[in-house]
């Protein structure tokens, strides 16, 4: 098939509703929950704000508009490689510089809801990935990897999603190891469902939040607070996840859209 059938054929396959359109992403307002690092570490980014300009008023009689105080990391979010100093050399690491062949790609959707359920500190290993791949097929270079974890079901209730005690958070994630076998597989990028694309506990780990550390030293993508995960399947899906074009952008919001075949 020539690349023009291909599209040719997606178009009527979009059209028919034979291939579904899902929402990958959760809704950004005040209630949006936000990432809280140790008040000792760092400033937070702030909470949302949805400022009404106008809306058929004084201030505009004929339409509506609102302006945004948005954090780049804000709700379903892109990490582009600046985010994080292991990354900071890459010109081609803002939201503006990136290359956008790569944030459309095919998803492995890895489900572990199970086990996050029955354990919020769960890590995924190399050996999970690996029985995962002899079940359903390898992860390839140019592919997006995704941890289902099912955490969007707790993303109306902060407290719920972010699930932090005395002991800091307690959220699910990827290993070190995971991250650099998946690395060194070539894929373009990591989602996780959760506040950040490291566990809760990350930044006990060796490197520190080493989905950040690793996947931006190598050029890599993060995704993060995905939804609808269990809307997909392991593999055949293509996720769209492309960031705002901001000027030397650390990330963005996005609207992470996955194409799926239906039925
Ligand atoms: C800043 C500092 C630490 C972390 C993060 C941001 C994120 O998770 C993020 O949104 O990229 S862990
Ligand atoms: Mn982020």
């Amino acid at each position: 098939m020539t690349a023009k059938t291909a599209l040719e054929t997606l178009a009527g396959l979009l059209a028919s509703g034979g291939i579904e359109v899902v929402d990958c992403s959760g809704t950004l307002g005040p209630d949006t929950p936000l990432l809280k690092l140790p008040p000792e570490l760092a400033v937070d980014t702030p909470k949302i704000e949805i400022h009404t300009i106008s809306e058929y008023d004084k201030n505009g009689p004929f339409w509506a508009w609102n302006w945004l105080k948005l954090g780049e990391h804000s709700g379903t979010h892109f990490d582009a490689p600046h985010h994080w100093i292991t990354g900071r050399d890459y010109s081609d690491g803002f939201t503006d510089t990136l290359d956008l062949q790569r944030v459309v790609a095919p998803v492995n959707v890895l489900d572990f809801a199970e086990e996050c359920a029955a354990d919020p500190d769960f890590l995924l290993t190399i050996d999970h990935v690996k029985a995962w791949e002899a079940e359903h097929g390898e992860i390839e270079a140019g592919e997006w990897v995704v941890l289902r974890s099912d955490w969007d079901r707790r993303a109306d209730d902060e407290a719920m999603f972010l699930n932090a005690d005395a002991t800091g958070p307690h959220t699910p994630g990827p290993t070190a190891e995971v991250i650099q076998y998946l690395v060194d597989k070539g894929i373009v990028g990591w989602g996780n469902q959760c506040i950040g694309t490291d566990a809760g506990q990350a930044g006990g780990m060796n490197p520190p939040f080493p989905a950040h550390n690793l996947l931006h030293k190598n050029n890599r993508f993060g995704l993060a607070s995905l939804a609808n995960l269990d809307k997909l399947p392991p593999k055949g899906a293509i996720l769209i996840a492309a960031p705002l074009k901001i000027v030397r952008g650390t990330g963005s919001p996005v609207r992470a859209l996955a194409l799926v075949a239906r039925g």
